[in-house]
This record gives C-alpha cells, sequence and structure tokens, in this order.
C-alpha cells in the first residue's frame, strides 16, 4: 500500500506540472503563440466606431469583445455585446488596445510579430499602428482582412523594441459595406513575438502554487 507521503509528492508534482503548462507553445485560433494567453491585448484605451461612414449597432459595439484569446463562434449576428465575440469598427472607425502583462516586440527575423484576428463572412481590411507611449503612433500597414500577421522588423524594428498600443482602424477605401457589423469585426489581437512585463502570479496560479508548497512542506514533515 502507498503512503500518504507518496500521493503528496503525486499531488504537489501534478500541481507544478499545471503551473509549466504555461509555458509550452500552445496553438491559439490556428497560430501559435509561444507566451500562450498573456500574448493577447488586456485593455481598451479607446474605441470611435463609424468616424467616416456607417455605426455598427449597439450589440456590435462592445470593445472589451477585442481583449483576451479569440473565441469568436461563428455568430456574427449578436443579441448583445455580451453575447458577442468581436467588436466592429464601423467604416473608417478605430479601436487603441493596450498590452498591461506584456510588451509586442519583433523576433529579430521576418517571422510574424503581431496577429489581428478579423472575423465574420466579409474579409474587411484593417490599418495597423502601433506605440509605445499610446501618443506617438507608427504605421505598420494593413491587415487584408479574415485573420492576419505583420512582420514589425520590417519596419525597422527588432528584439529590443517594446510596443504596448495597437490602433486598428477599418480601411474605408477597401470596403464599401454597411450594416449591423458595418466595418473591420475584431475578436482578438495577440503579439507572437511577447515579452512580459510583470512576474506578480495570476491569482489561478498562486493558488495551485500554494497548494503544491503546502504538501511539499508536509511531506518533509513527515520525514523529521
Ligand atoms: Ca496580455
Ligand atoms: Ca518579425
Ligand atoms: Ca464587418
Ligand atoms: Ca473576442
Amino acid at each position: 500500500m502507498k503512503s500518504t507521503s507518496h500521493y503528496l509528492r503525486v499531488l504537489a508534482f501534478g500541481a507544478m506540472l499545471s503551473l509549466s503548462a504555461s509555458a509550452f507553445a500552445v496553438p491559439i485560433g490556428g497560430v501559435e503563440f509561444p507566451q500562450g494567453a498573456v500574448s493577447f491585448a488586456d485593455s481598451v484605451v479607446s474605441y470611435t466606431p463609424g468616424l467616416v461612414g456607417g455605426n455598427p449597432t449597439d450589440p456590435h459595439r462592445g470593445a472589451a469583445n477585442a481583449l483576451g484569446i479569440p473565441n469568436y463562434n461563428g455568430v456574427n449576428g449578436c443579441a448583445s455585446q455580451a453575447a458577442c465575440t468581436f467588436v466592429s469598427l464601423g467604416d473608417g472607425g478605430n479601436i487603441v488596445l493596450r498590452f498591461v502583462d506584456n510588451v509586442l516586440t519583433g523576433s529579430d527575423s521576418s517571422a510574424l510579430d503581431l496577429w489581428v484576428f478579423e472575423v465574420g463572412p466579409d474579409v474587411e481590411d484593417t490599418l495597423v499602428d502601433i506605440s509605445t507611449d499610446g501618443t506617438t503612433w507608427i504605421s505598420v500597414g494593413a491587415v487584408g482582412g479574415s485573420t492576419a500577421g505583420i512582420d514589425i522588423d520590417a519596419f525597422g524594428f527588432g528584439s529590443s523594441s517594446a510596443f504596448a498600443y495597437i490602433r486598428l482602424t477599418d480601411d474605408t477605401l477597401l470596403d464599401g459595406q454597411d450594416g449591423a457589423t458595418v466595418g473591420a469585426d475584431i475578436d482578438a489581437v495577440g503579439a507572437i513575438t511577447t515579452r512580459r512585463v510583470t512576474l506578480v502570479p495570476e491569482p489561478g496560479a498562486l493558488g495551485l502554487l500554494g497548494a503544491a508548497f503546502a504538501a511539499l512542506m508536509l511531506v518533509s514533515r513527515r520525514r523529521v
């Protein structure tokens, strides 16, 4: 019969394993983000829909739906902002997002560094600008609708660059649609090449760490 300390060791090992799982590359939305969920935009700085023309309807104006990992479920006509997985920019509108626990960096190669998850039945182009301070913007081109990536090294940046702000603007010249979800529809924005900027563990990770630590303490006490 196995001793209690054996089970405690297994418990501790399991907790450690779940903690380190986030360190492995996991494809999210079909794209590999080596840093996992931390790679995605964390807060909305501003949302200005329909600057040039048509405005999306209210259920499609939930700016926070562009945060976190992609979660588009194929539903395009939303009943409410809470039931929606994306935000529509409207004709010529824009949204400014911020990375809080990470920054976008270059890769020192032509590998893609930033990925915009644009969803829905229409392919709608989005102009992309990046910024270190949310005030001075640098254009890094456009993503051509659907989901698409950008290599910021092509614009003179590298692994020492650090951008916390992304501005996405619906390209009014390249689409002329209207309706409830007029303009580009943004589900998520992720930095493929990214660097964490804080070392504070998430509450869930803290709980796991605590459980692992308590189990280890019990094991060592029993050995005395
Ligand atoms: Ca993040
Ligand atoms: Ca790159
Ligand atoms: Ca749209
Ligand atoms: Ca979303």
